[in-house]
């Protein structure tokens, strides 16, 4: 298995829309294999497949806590069937936008449909933080990130955040 690079804001990359897998094969199951990889490596408890740079819409989960056994979670071409009127707010925050966290409001249940690691069909009610974990990695799959629901001016200093903080890497690496 393989660590890939997560990508981060501004790479127009993050803004694209992922396109649907339709049949699971070896080849999507070495994608999943490396995002999960890639996500305890960071860490992280989801990602979606843009955030390395493969536009598929592919996402990988683990919501297992510190002292749990692994619990990981596989889903191709997710769709939401059914939300709920009622919303949660939730402080998010993205390895894509390392070190940035705002509340963001979404459904608090949503009937999800998705293929799974096998490529099997599971359509399945999810809530709590299953449910702002999914739909935050499903706006990945669109092109959104969670601070596209902020205010110009928090997505402004989001970007302005990241993007300072890399400089001064690189500043010190070059030192
Ligand atoms: O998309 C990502 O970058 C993965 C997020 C998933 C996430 C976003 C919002 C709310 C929950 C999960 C990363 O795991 S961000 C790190 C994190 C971990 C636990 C709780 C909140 C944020
Ligand atoms: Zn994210």
């Amino acid at each position: 298995m393989t660590i890939q690079k997560i990508l981060t804001v501004p790479n127009p990359v993050l803004k694209q829309v992922s396109r649907p897998v339709k049949t699971m094969d070896d080849q999507i199951r070495k994608l999943m294999d490396d995002m999960l990889e890639t996500m305890y490596d960071a860490p992280g408890i989801g990602l979606a497949a843009i955030q390395v740079g493969i536009p598929l819409r592919v996402i990988v989960m683990d919501l297992a806590g510190p002292d749990e056994d692994p619990a990981p979670m596989c889903f191709a071409d997710p769709e939401v069937l059914e939300d709920v009127e009622e919303m949660r707010l939730w402080e998010e925050g993205c390895l894509s936008v390392p070190d940035f966290y705002e509340d963001v409001e979404r459904p608090e249940r949503v009937k999800l449909k998705y293929m799974d690691y096998h490529g099997k069909e599971v359509v399945k009610w999810v809530d709590g933080l299953f449910a702002t974990c999914i739909q935050h990695e499903m706006d990945h799959l669109n092109g959104v990130l969670f601070i596209d629901h902020l205010s110009r001016l928090k997505r402004q200093r989001a970007v302005r955040k990241v993007q300072k903080a890399e400089r001064d890497r690189a500043i010190e690496a070059a030192e």
